[in-house]
């Protein structure tokens, strides 16, 4: 199951497998295959924005496909499928099983997700990554919007199909005598994470049917010419996603409670408070989807009771961020790779948190509401909190799946333009957002004020594309070329690496 690369399989080995560390695998190589890709749309919409005025793209219709295909790629085909292949190839090793509860359903849901993703890429609707109606039911253009309803779906069927099995495994397979507090807390959040992901998804898989049929002009749920309601779209479609937004981040928290003790060679500070606060997260993310409406019209009640709602997160998240603190307070702090991108994470999560309870205050969202201050936002989380602990994940996993190690100097130089790129980015998107910034643009006005804070986060966005070139070097070159790693504790932080010796038919 390890040494990958050291003692290579044909590919057809992999690709026909079934066993949990070849469908991690290609779950974990398809993410970033796909990371690269939306990358390079980011690349091309802030160059486009580096000036007022058409940059590199003539017709703004495009720019409206490129940050469509952007933001429904990186969420769905890249942290989605991240976190599954990690879930992969860890929890059957965490829990002592030897393999997935259902081997062939696991590679079902990975094979659903090449179809879906062709749908999403070939089709280049712009429709946004929320295809909002009344644009996405009576005027967007076909096939292109049909081609990303049909993709989502595919995909949607894929998280839930991973799901059930990431559940079953988990509490059905675990060894016997592995109590349910006793399981690792990256377990508890792939957990948390299926079990919210089969109570979410249904609604959104109920909206887009709607939408299609709304389409096709049997139904007008949402066609206000025909007596439909935009609105209602909108709440199906947060009911779904505002819970994702903590689908995304729990594989993410759960990462971090393994990294965090070991690089600090200190046990976790409170365990029971680290699965309290996972299992209230889950539930509380559902109470608080309308906070993306608060400027659309709704009595002052109800806008109330979501404000609450959505602040009721902020003390379970803190939990966690208490917890990691404390744990490595005192510690003798190991700074590689791992810890390095988990601690940037932390730092940028604060931001991020501050700028959403903003967001959330019901006077203040009317004036960042849908300018760029909640791009600022939301970025600081997807790309800062949740894909850098991703990205250190990736750099701790790396020896068990290639049995080399990687290159530390290249991941500092990696983690160092990262890290300062999004700040360039994203807190001035913060700023500009202040400034009067609507979102989804092509064009902004000749403002000198506009024209250097949209060249600074331009900026800062080249050199996360530099970073995640030095990146996919350091990996290429150092799965093929890098010094063999000790297996049993690569990061000589004198703890047992995983399981390694593992060997089940594949
Ligand atoms: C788990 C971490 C979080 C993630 C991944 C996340 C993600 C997002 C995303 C993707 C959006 C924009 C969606 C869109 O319209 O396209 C958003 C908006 C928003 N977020 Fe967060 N968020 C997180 C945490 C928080 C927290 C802690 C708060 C409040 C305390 C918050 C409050 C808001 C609000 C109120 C909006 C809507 C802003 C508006 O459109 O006016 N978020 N968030
Ligand atoms: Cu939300």
């Amino acid at each position: 199951m390890v040494l990958e690369v050291r003692k290579p399989r044909p590919l057809w080995e992999i690709l026909f497998s079934t066993h949990h560390t070849d469908v991690g695998l290609l779950y974990i190589i398809s993410s970033f295959v796909f990371l690269f890709m939306g990358g390079a749309l980011a690349m091309t919409i802030r160059t486009e924005l580096l000036t007022p005025g058409p940059t590199i793209i003539s017709d703004p219709a495009f720019f409206n496909r490129v940050f469509t295909v952007h933001g429904t790629d990186l969420l769905f085909l890249w942290l989605l499928p991240f976190a599954a292949g990690m879930g992969n190839y860890l929890i059957p090793i965490l829990v002592k099983y030897k393999d997935m509860a259902y081997p062939r359903l696991n590679a079902v849901a990975y094979w659903m997700i090449p179809p879906g993703a062709a749908l999403i890429w070939l089709g280049w609707a712009d429709i946004g990554w929320y295809g909002y109606p009344p644009y996405s039911t009576i005027r967007a253009p076909g096939p292109a919007a049909d081609m990303w309803i049909f993709g989502l779906k595919i995909l949607g069927l894929s998280s839930i199909l991973g799901s059930i099995n990431f559940v079953v495994t988990i509490l059905k397979c675990k060894h016997p005598d592995m109590s349910i507090m006793k399981l690792p807390l990256f377990v508890w959040g792939i957990l948390t994470t299926s079990i919210m992901t089969l109570a979410a998804l249904p609604t959104f898989t109920a909206a887009l049917i709607m939408l299609y049929t709304d389409r096709l002009g049997v139904s007008s749920f949402f066609n206000p010419a025909m007596g439909g309601d935009p609105i209602a779209y909108q709440h199906l479609f947060w009911f779904t996603f505002h819970p994702e937004v903590y689908i995304f981040f729990m594989p993410a928290i759960g990462m971090a409670y393994d990294l965090i003790p070991k690089f600090s060679r200190k046990p976790i500070f409170s365990y029971a408070s680290g699965v309290i606060a996972l299992i209230l997260l889950s539930i509380i993310g559902f109470a608080s989807w309308a906070h993306h409406m608060l400027a659309t019209g709704m009595t002052f009640t109800e806008k109330t009771v979501f404000m609450i709602g959505t602040l009721a997160a902020v003390p379970m998240s803190a939990m966690h961020v208490f917890n990691w603190l404390a744990t490595s307070w005192g510690g003798r702090i190991k700074f590689a790779a791992p810890m390095k991108w988990t601690f940037g994470g932390i730092a940028l999560f604060f931001a991020a948190g501050a700028g959403g309870v903003v967001n959330t205050a019901l006077p203040l969202d009317f004036i960042t509401h849908d300018s760029y201050w909640v791009v600022g936002h939301f970025h600081l989380f997807v790309m800062g909190t949740i894909s850098f602990i991703f990205l250190g994940f990736m750099y701790y996993l790396f020896p068990l799946i290639t049995g080399r190690m990687y290159n530390e100097r290249l991941s500092s130089i990696h983690f160092w333009l990262m890290f300062i790129g999004a700040i360039m980015v994203f807190v001035t998107q913060h700023v500009l957002g202040l400034f009067g910034m609507p979102r989804r643009i092509y064009d902004y006005v000749s403002d000198p004020d506009l024209i250097i804070m949209n060249q600074i986060a331009t900026t800062g966005a080249y050199l996360q594309g530099i970073g995640m070139a030095v990146f996919l070097y350091n990996m290429i070159n150092s799965a093929v070329r890098g010094k063999p790693a000790k297996m049993e504790d690569p990061f000589e932080i004198g703890e047992v690496y995983y399981d390694h010796r593992r060997r089940e038919p594949h």
